[in-house]
């Protein structure tokens, strides 16, 4: 698989194949812990898979095989949260966690040994985990003086069930990739040789289906759970498709040609 830079970042590598969109934290020195910077690249690359007609389905991961993300960085931690290169306290992540559930297209994480911390939550965020053998998954919160009271809260709470979730959080236990399965944390597991071509393959199954209906699907999988705003990402989405129709453009017409709009050849659907 040949992977086309999109865009030359710092601390990730954005590339394409295909229709397909690769997000990876480039920092494997430090399991690929994610710094303001690393956030504000990933926001970046998101928005624009997110703008580009030709991109249907993004890959987020992380480079070396030996880590998918371990969390926020703890040697850029300071008084009030991680600070940037611009010395302010911002590490933005949980924009880019909502970010990944909000964006219209189908987000998949490509998981190589640690997800860990804040970068567990990145992949529980995720529409659909594909985890390599030597993955290994858990919160460390609670040991390092952080908490995801959040989505790594309460959408993990969906994901696994509540017992699960309180005793992933309380105990701060390492679980691998077989339990990960066990437990529905993540959708497939395969050799750590396998696991990019595995990923691609089920990216190309999702890019042979209708565009319109998965961002309809994902859209309604979160309107269920995020109450006003999942609602709004919903009925956002029906929106387009209405102005899809004669029925809006007439509307649209008449107010620029300055008539009354003459809706009653548009049926009223049983
Ligand atoms: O909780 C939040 C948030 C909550 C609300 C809102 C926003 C949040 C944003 C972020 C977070 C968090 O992410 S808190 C959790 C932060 N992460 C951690 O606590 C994980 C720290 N790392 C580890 O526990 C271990 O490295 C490991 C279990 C993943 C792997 O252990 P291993 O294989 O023994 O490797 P290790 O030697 O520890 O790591 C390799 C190198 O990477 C080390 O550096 P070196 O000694 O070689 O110089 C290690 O220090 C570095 N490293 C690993 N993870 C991090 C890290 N350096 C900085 N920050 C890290 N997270």
């Amino acid at each position: 698989i040949s992977w086309t830079p999109i865009k030359e970042f710092k601390e990730i590598l954005f590339t394409q194949f295909g229709s397909i969109a690769k997000i990876s934290i480039n920092r494997p020195q430090v399991h690929n812990a994610f710094t303001p910077l690393t956030v504000q690249e990933m926001i970046e690359a998101m928005r624009t898979c997110q703008d580009r007609t030709d991109i249907g389905v993004i890959i987020l991961t992380g480079e070396g095989g030996r880590a998918f993300c371990s969390g926020g960085d703890q040697s850029v931690r300071g008084h009030g949260g991680y600070v940037g290169e611009d010395t302010v306290p911002r590490l933005n992540v949980l924009e880019l966690q909502k970010i990944i559930r909000s964006i219209p297209k189908p987000v998949i994480a490509m998981v190589a040994g640690w997800a860990i911390g804040g970068g567990h939550v990145l992949h529980v965020v995720c529409d659909l985990t594909i985890a390599a053998d030597n993955a290994r998954f858990g919160q460390t919160g609670p040991n390092v003086g952080s908490f995801d009271g959040g989505f790594g809260a309460s959408y993990l709470a969906r994901v696994v069930g509540q017992k699960k979730a309180r005793e992933i959080w309380f105990l701060c236990d390492q679980y691998d990739a077989q339990e990960a399965l066990d437990m529905g944390l993540v959708n497939k597991v395969v050799p750590l040789d396998k696991l990019e071509e595995t990923t691609v393959a089920w990216c190309h199954k999702i890019l042979q289906k209708s565009p319109l209906a998965l961002r309809m699907l994902k859209s309604s999988f979160n309107a269920e759970l995020d109450g006003q705003a999942g609602i709004q990402e919903l009925a956002g989405n029906a929106t387009l498709l209405y102005y899809l129709s004669d029925e809006a453009k007439e509307g649209r017409n008449a107010y620029m040609e300055k008539r009354q709009p003459d809706f009653s050849k548009f049926p009223k659907f049983p």
